[in-house]
């Protein structure tokens, strides 16, 4: 592992630690992914069949999956998984209620009413990928907040393997969820699918969920486009930042940055530490750790391009944690509460040493779908308000015309919008005239 003393580098080196590796973004992937998106938009089902061929080995019949096949994957699933499946999504549910925005209505002059009222996206268009590691806490993380947000129609899609079978777990989650349109569709051929419409998938209004660099770069490409589908957000590789200091147990610092890296090649892990002899301890945790892992593989791969930084104070590695804007902080150190103010920049913050990342991930409320790649400086991660439109309606009264409409006027004259200006007095001369 690459460990660092902080105030030995100059700016340009303290930039180069917090860059994240380049994105995958070379013009094949860009160019094929383009062609096909033309290719599902020409010719549909035909086309996610002839990919879902080439690129997950399965022939498929039809594209959704059955009442049947749901009920096949629930028979799979032990009992003791499906409770921490339900149990998890009550919590996920509870919070996201909790965080749900509200409609809101006042007067904000006498007989001007405003309002903002909350709207349901019609059609959202959830992706869960499967791959190395299937993700039903993915499922949990999109379907719950949709439903909260009131989505009657949700779409899923999660590729299946080569005997045609969609993930159990995934599909009993979603299940769980109310999520009953699945397709088996993976790739960006299931987001074109989900972003344009075929014979068998209905067009979305909004896409979400992460994926491979296939997926991403087909997201950005039809959020681009104004006949395409809106998505939840700017993409990159999952990564944590831990803050530690000396009160940090060695073991508990390197299996949170252990669980991060295991996600895979491209996975980010930084501590930053006061404490040389932290640093020290959870290198060799690391090393000890690994032993028995058993994708240690992809973890290594990610380790390699993690960092150990050694910080003069907790400060400091605060202010370096808001320039990086980590999609996972933890602050494993002593009062860690005490810090939370200063945090700027995060998708989602553990406090103390009994907050693992892991605990958000699964089941602790929060969602696990946040910026990343820097993107925590602007972005929130997704929730209830993912989902929603948030509109606004106004309604004046004509004593609520009487009372604000001048300023409106002189406004639209200090623009030279002659015609804004009319709008308004014409109607206040009405209501001088007839005296309402
Ligand atoms: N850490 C991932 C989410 C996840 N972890 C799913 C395990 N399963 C991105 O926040
Ligand atoms: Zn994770």
């Amino acid at each position: 592992m690459n460990i660092v003393e902080w105030s030995a580098l100059d700016a340009t080196a303290r930039a180069a630690m917090l860059e994240r590796a380049p994105e995958a973004q070379s013009v094949e992937l860009r160019d094929g992914v383009a062609r096909l998106i033309a290719q599902v938009r020409a010719d549909g089902d035909s086309t996610l069949r002839a990919l879902t061929r080439r690129y997950d080995g399965c022939e498929l019949g039809a594209l959704a999956v059955s009442a049947g096949e749901f009920d096949a994957a629930d028979a799979l699933v032990a009992p003791e998984l499906k409770r921490a499946i339900g149990e998890a999504r009550e919590r996920i549910e509870r919070f996201h209620r909790a965080t749900a925005p509200a409609d809101v209505a006042l007067d904000t002059a006498p007989g001007v009413r405003c309002e903002r009222v909350l709207r349901p996206l019609r059609r959202v268009g959830l992706y869960v990928p499967s791959g190395s590691a299937p993700l039903p806490s993915t499922v949990l993380m999109l379907a719950v907040p949709a439903a909260i947000a009131g989505c009657h129609d949700v779409v899923m899609c999660t590729p299946a393997n080569a005997q045609g079978d969609c993930d159990p777990l995934v599909l009993h989650a979603a299940r769980a969820c109310g999520v009953k349109r699945v397709f088996k569709l993976g790739g960006a051929q299931a987001i074109a699918a989900m972003a344009y419409g075929t014979e068998s998938v209905p067009r979305c209004d909004k896409l979400f969920g992460p994926g491979n660099a296939w997926v991403t770069e087909a997201k950005r490409q039809v959020a681009l486009d104004p006949q395409g589908a809106a998505i939840d957000l700017p993409a990159g590789p999952s990564e944590v930042l831990v803050i530690a200091d000396a009160s940090a147990d060695p073991g508990f610092v390197a299996a949170d940055l252990l669980s991060q890296a295991e996600h895979g090649p491209d996975s980010q892990a930084i501590l930053l530490s006061p404490s040389s002899a932290l640093i020290m301890a959870v290198e060799a945790a690391i090393e000890a750790q690994l032993a028995d892992l058993p994708r240690a593989d992809l973890a290594r791969r990610a380790l390699a391009h993690s960092r150990l930084i050694h910080v003069p104070d907790l400060a400091t590695a605060v202010r370096v944690s808001n320039d990086y804007a980590p999609e996972h902080l933890i602050l494993n150190v002593e009062n860690a509460r005490s810090w939370l103010a200063q945090v700027d920049n995060a998708g989602s913050i553990f406090l103390g040493p009994w907050s693992p990342e892991a605990v958000g991930d699964y089941c602790s409320g929060t969602n696990h779908v946040l910026p990343t790649y820097g993107h925590a400086r602007a972005w929130s991660g997704v929730s209830v308000a993912s989902f929603v439109k948030l509109v606004t309606v106004q309604e004046l009264s004509a004593d609520g015309l009487r009372a604000i409409g001048p300023c409106a006027a002189t406004l639209a004259r200090a623009e030279g919008l002659d015609a804004h200006e009319r709008a308004v007095t014409r109607r206040l001369r009405r209501l001088a005239e007839n005296a309402v």
